[in-house]
């Protein structure tokens, strides 16, 4: 980005002042942590003042690690050992007295690995679509996507079929964005692959501030209880009645909810209403109570990180990822290993073995998780 101020040449008493132009510009950075960062520019005219700018404000300078040069028409700043605070906006401005420019890049510094993921899509979707069942009371693992409108939830159904499946699926509607629920009915999927895989994700209608708007805090406890069947059309002004005629009375371990997922995206964290936290809050409490598993999925990776939308195999390097997933748990007192940052698939054409695994990493995660909570209610009530 450059932003000139300049004026017209102007002629002092000494010489003649140019309006400052830039010949080269700062270009974007990324680098591993410990390596160096350059950032060099070229102007028009000597005789320039130079100032950086980190994030909008005066950089905290360390002797030996930041190095400012300014030779002639050219000016740099080399930093050494580069760590994740080094990451961020960089700008400089330089001027004279015919007027002031500005341009700037971004560094993002990769960091050194902190979870690691298999890559291997072919032995994961194996190894995942072996599962098999073998409790008496339990065939499927249920699992029950919630989250505020447009948070993905209906895409990772998508996304998850499309890659059992091996084709791209599009069988649950997902929605441009907007600030109503496209999803509106209670529904259940089932994966396939060379056979029924035992996993059943149950899509819901969008949690949104207000009362009575969006999905009822009270519908989504009675839909973990196991309460609620499928094609239940969701009221966001009424709690569903035990007379209605989907309300599943005598529920069993089999229709309970064997993990919550939580789905927010990672984009909008930060402008996340209160109310529709308070009423994540309460669901999650009362999975807690009943002592059903729960974990978050954090979509839209790439609209929340460019290191990631260049290439998601760089994920657990991103500091903007981890930054965010500190604060999802913070917001939703959700600890940070049950936290799982995906990529759906979205506007892609082709499939990519990378969005892949680490969907099905994500996947493993709550079938371990799904898995264990069958096991340990079955023998309770034995
Ligand atoms: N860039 C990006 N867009 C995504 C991602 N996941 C979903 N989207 C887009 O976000 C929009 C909403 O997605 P949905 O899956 O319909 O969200 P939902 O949570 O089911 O929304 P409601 O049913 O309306 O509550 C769609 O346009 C998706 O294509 C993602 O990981 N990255
Ligand atoms: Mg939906």
């Amino acid at each position: 980005m450059i932003i000139s101020h300049g004026r017209k040449p102007i002629k002092t008493s000494a010489h003649v002042l140019y309006t400052i132009e830039f010949i080269t510009v700062l270009g974007d950075k990324q680098v591993g942590t410990g390596e160096e960062i350059r950032l060099s520019c070229e102007t028009n005219t000597e005789g320039l003042t130079v100032t950086w700018e980190k994030d909008g404000e005066k950089p905290t300078c360390v002797q030996d690690k930041h190095i400012m040069k300014q030779d002639g028409t050219k000016c740099s700043l080399q930093i050494l050992n580069a760590d994740e605070r080094d990451e961020g906006k960089y700008t400089v401005k330089v001027e004279n007295k015919s007027g002031t420019a500005s341009c700037s890049a971004m560094v993002i510094v990769e960091l050194k690995e902190w979870r690691t993921v298999q890559w291997k899509q072919n032995v994961m979707v194996d190894s995942l679509s072996k599962l098999k069942m073998d409790n008496d009371q339990v065939r499927e693992l249920n699992f029950l996507l919630y989250g505020p409108v447009g948070a993905g939830k209906s895409s990772i159904i998508n996304t998850v079929k499309t890659i059992f499946e091996d084709h791209y699926c599009v069988i649950c509607p997902v929605a441009a964005q907007s600030t109503k629920s496209y999803t509106k009915i209670y529904q259940k999927y089932n994966i396939r692959r060379e056979g029924v895989v035992p996993l059943v994700f149950h899509d819901t209608m969008g949690v949104e501030k207000g009362e009575t708007e969006g999905v009822r805090t009270d519908d989504i406890i009675s839909a973990l209880k196991g309460h609620i069947t499928e094609g239940y059309v969701f009221n966001p002004i009424l709690q569903i009645l035990k007379q209605n005629p989907q309300y599943h009375k005598n529920s069993s371990l089999c229709d309970m909810i064997h993990c919550l997922v939580n789905v927010i995206p990672a984009d909008k964290i930060a402008v996340m209403d209160e109310q529709s936290i308070d009423k994540m809050k309460k669901v999650g409490e009362a999975a807690s109570i009943l002592g059903i598993p729960q974990v978050v999925f954090l979509t839209a990776v790439d609209l929340a990180c460019p290191l990631t939308k260049g290439n998601v195999h760089c994920i657990y390097r991103s500091k903007k990822i981890k930054e965010n997933m500190q604060k999802c748990s913070n917001l939703l007192g959700v600890p940070v290993n049950c936290i799982f940052p995906v990529k759906n698939y979205h506007e892609e054409i082709h499939l990519n073995e990378d969005i892949n695994c680490l969907m099905l990493d994500a996947v493993a995660q709550i079938i371990h998780r799904a898995h264990a909570f069958v096991v340990t209610m079955a023998t309770n009530t034995k």
